[in-house]
């Protein structure tokens, strides 16, 4: 079941809602036991990377899409960092209408791009960042009457809502800390209305402090200012003007949370933790809030024994240059058996 028909409660469908889906959301939430004892927390890891297309995008995208269908949309559009484009086009595929992306040109992992092109997105790289993409789209979208799937799109925002409502599920509570990668802002924004939702309903007494994690290089929301070239290795969070600001800083405040950032070799080393100690693979930009994580443990500023979720937002395979680039390769041999004993011994 996907996430409209299993939520259709709790989301804004109607009976003329197409029940589209890929398979999205129902997403593990596994504890990272070796890093909780490293941080002296209690660790779960929200594996975002298993929906269909690879990352979160696919819950809010689900229901972006069925609601175009549903108004009758004739094409999709949307900017994107590189996830976006492969939900976007993966639903529209299945959905059989046009869908539109534009890329930041030459900045988009080449996993997300393989994606959207073998969906058969007509796939446009812009010559400018995401925002000037992001306002291109936008203006396209208004201009041709076309739906945009961005996360200024509402249905976005509450198809993502899903992920909060499966952890209280999973915990039986919200966590202590919610820690979570922030780019454009929107999946921050919809965890909290999801936790707060559920909250109304009675189903958790508690909610969770908001962590959001950016980019040194792209630390708008840290720093109190657009970021005009934002730069950074986490190519998925080079954003440097988030359209969902506001809702993020009222999530933060709200909740007592906080923004904070994280350089890049700090988001690297922690990949290499997650993946080295955990067994799990997560693209850069997931892998930020456990960076900021071990940030505040060295400082000195992480409660200890607290229940922390942290949303590992896309699957490590998405990128597969950046992972290259900071690993070994491996040993080559010929087809002896004394060779290959001789290498194991290292
Ligand atoms: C892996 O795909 O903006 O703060 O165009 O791909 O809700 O934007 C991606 C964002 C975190 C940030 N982790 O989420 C896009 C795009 C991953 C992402 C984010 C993104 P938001």
């Amino acid at each position: 079941m996907g996430v409209i028909e299993r939520y259709s409660e709790l989301l804004p469908v109607t009976e003329k809602t197409p029940r589209i889906t890929l398979g999205e959301g129902n997403t593990p939430l596994v504890r990272v036991g070796n890093v909780s004892d490293m941080l002296g927390i209690d660790l779960w890891a929200k594996l975002e990377g298993c929906n269909p297309s690879g990352s979160f995008k696919d819950r809010g995208m689900v229901m972006a899409v069925a609601k175009a269908l549903e108004d009758g949309a004739k094409a999709l559009v949307c900017a994107s960092t590189g996830n976006t484009s492969a939900s976007a086009a993966a639903y529209a595929a299945a959905a059989g209408v046009p869908c539109y992306v534009l890329l930041p040109a030459g900045k988009v992992a080449l996993g997300k791009l393989a994606q959207a092109l073998m969906y058969g997105a007509a796939v446009i790289a812009v010559r400018g960042n995401f925002d000037k993409a992001l306002e291109m789209a936008r203006a396209a979208a208004e201009r041709e009457g076309f739906a945009i799937v961005n996360s200024v799109n509402p249905y976005r925002l509450w198809g993502q809502r899903s992920g909060a409502w499966e952890i209280c599920e999973v915990l039986g509570k919200a966590p202590d800390w919610h820690a979570i990668p922030v780019g454009n802002a929107g999946n921050i924004s919809a965890y909290w209305a999801g936790y707060k939702q559920y909250k109304e309903l009675g189903k958790i007494n508690t909610l969770p402090r908001m962590m959001g994690f950016q980019a040194a290089g792209a630390a708008p929301l840290v720093t109190g200012k657009p970021c005009p070239n934002p730069e950074t290795v986490a190519t998925a969070i080079r954003i440097g003007n988030p359209v969902s600001a506001h809702l993020a800083k009222e999530a933060v405040k709200e909740s007592g949370g906080e923004f904070n950032s994280v350089t890049d070799d700090e988001i690297l080393a922690a990949q290499h933790i997650l993946s080295s100690n955990g067994g799990i693979f997560a693209e850069p930009a997931s892998c930020a809030p456990l960076a900021g994580l071990i940030k505040l443990k060295k400082e000195g500023r992480l409660p200890q024994g607290i229940t922390a979720v942290m949303i590992l937002t896309g699957n490590g395979l998405k990128d597969p240059d950046t992972a290259m680039s900071q690993v070994g390769r491996p040993v080559e041999i010929g087809d002896s058996l004394e060779e290959l004993l001789e290498v194991m011994k290292g």
